[in-house]
C-alpha cells in the first residue's frame, strides 16, 4: 500500500523535468496517487504531456491560472472523472524577467499585479474552484514558497512581496476552509535550479551561501520537497494546517 494509494491529486506548474511540481507528481504516482497535471500553455504543452504519460497522468488538461474559465473547466473535468479531489498541488510563479534584478523601485504597476495575480491570487482562485471537491474528501491543498517571502534577498524583488501574500493567503485560505476538513500549507524550499530560476541574477550566489551556512551545509533536492508534499497530502499530517514548513537545510534559522 502507498502513502496515497485511492486518492485523487492535481497537480498545477510542471514546466520541464526539473520542476518541483514534476518531482512531486512522480512522487504521488510512485505513492499510489490517481493524477492529473495542468499546462500553462502550448510551448509548455510540447514538455508536460510526454511527462504526464510517461507516469500514467488519468487527465492532462490546459490551465492558465489568470483565466477563471480555465480554472472552471479544469474542476469541471476532474468532477466528471473523479467527483471529488484528495490533494491540490499548486507550484506556479510568475514575474517579468527585467523586475527580477535591479532596485525593488523599479518595480512596474503592471509588473506588481501581474506577479501577485499569477504567483499568489491564483492560489486563491484553484482553492476556490476545487472547494466543492476538496470538501467531498477531506482535501489537502499544499503551494510552494521561498524565504523572499519572509527576509529580503537581492533580486527576488517583487517576487518576495508575490511570496509574502502566497503565504498569508496560506493562514487565511486555512481558516476559511478548515471547518470543512480542508487542510492548506505551504513548502519553502531552498533554491532549486528549475526552468522558472534559470537566467535569473543571483541564483548560483545565493545557492552557495546556502551551501556554505546551513545547518546541513548542502542545498536540497527537488526529491526532498517531494517527500515533504507526499507528508502533507497524507493523512499523516491530518492536524497540520496554515504551516509554511521549510525543506532548505535548516537555512531560515541561521542568523
Ligand atoms: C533570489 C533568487 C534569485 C532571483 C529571483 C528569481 C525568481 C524566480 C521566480 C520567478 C517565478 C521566475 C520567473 O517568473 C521567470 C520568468 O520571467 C521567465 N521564465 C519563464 O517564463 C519560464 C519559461 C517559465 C517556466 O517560468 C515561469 N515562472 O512560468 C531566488 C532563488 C535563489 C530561488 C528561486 C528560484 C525562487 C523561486 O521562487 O523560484
Amino acid at each position: 500500500m502507498g502513502l496515497l494509494t485511492g486518492k485523487k491529486a492535481i497537480v498545477f506548474g510542471i514546466a520541464n523535468e526539473k520542476s518541483i511540481a514534476w518531482a512531486i507528481a512522480q512522487a504521488f504516482r510512485r505513492e499510489g496517487a490517481d493524477l492529473a497535471v495542468t499546462y500553462a500553455n502550448e510551448t509548455l504543452a510540447k514538455r508536460v504531456i510526454p511527462l504526464a504519460e510517461s507516469v500514467g497522468a488519468s487527465l492532462v488538461l490546459p490551465c492558465d491560472v489568470r483565466d477563471d474559465d480555465d480554472i472552471k473547466a479544469v474542476f469541471a473535468r476532474v468532477e466528471r472523472s473523479w467527483g471529488g479531489l484528495d490533494t491540490l498541488v499548486h507550484s506556479v510563479a510568475f514575474a517579468n524577467k527585467d523586475e527580477l534584478k535591479g532596485s525593488f523601485l523599479n518595480t512596474s504597476r503592471e509588473g506588481f499585479s501581474l506577479a501577485m495575480d499569477i504567483s499568489a491570487y491564483s492560489l486563491v482562485a484553484l482553492a476556490k474552484g476545487a472547494h466543492p471537491l476538496l470538501k467531498e474528501r477531506q482535501g489537502s491543498i499544499i503551494t510552494l514558497s521561498y524565504y523572499g517571502g519572509q527576509k529580503v534577498f537581492p533580486n527576488y524583488n517583487v517576487m518576495g512581496v508575490a511570496k509574502a501574500a502566497l503565504e498569508m493567503s496560506v493562514r487565511y485560505l486555512a481558516e476559511a476552509v478548515g471547518p470543512d476538513g480542508i487542510r492548506v500549507n505551504a513548502i519553502s524550499a531552498g533554491p532549486l535550479k528549475t526552468l522558472a530560476a534559470a537566467g535569473v541574477g543571483g541564483f548560483n550566489q545565493i545557492a552557495g551561501h546556502v551551501a556554505e551556512k546551513a545547518p546541513l551545509r548542502r542545498n536540497i533536492s527537488q526529491d526532498e520537497v517531494a517527500g515533504a508534499a507526499l507528508y502533507l497530502a497524507s493523512d499523516l499530517s491530518s492536524g497540520v494546517t496554515g504551516e509554511v514548513h521549510f525543506v532548505d537545510s535548516g537555512y531560515n534559522i541561521i542568523g
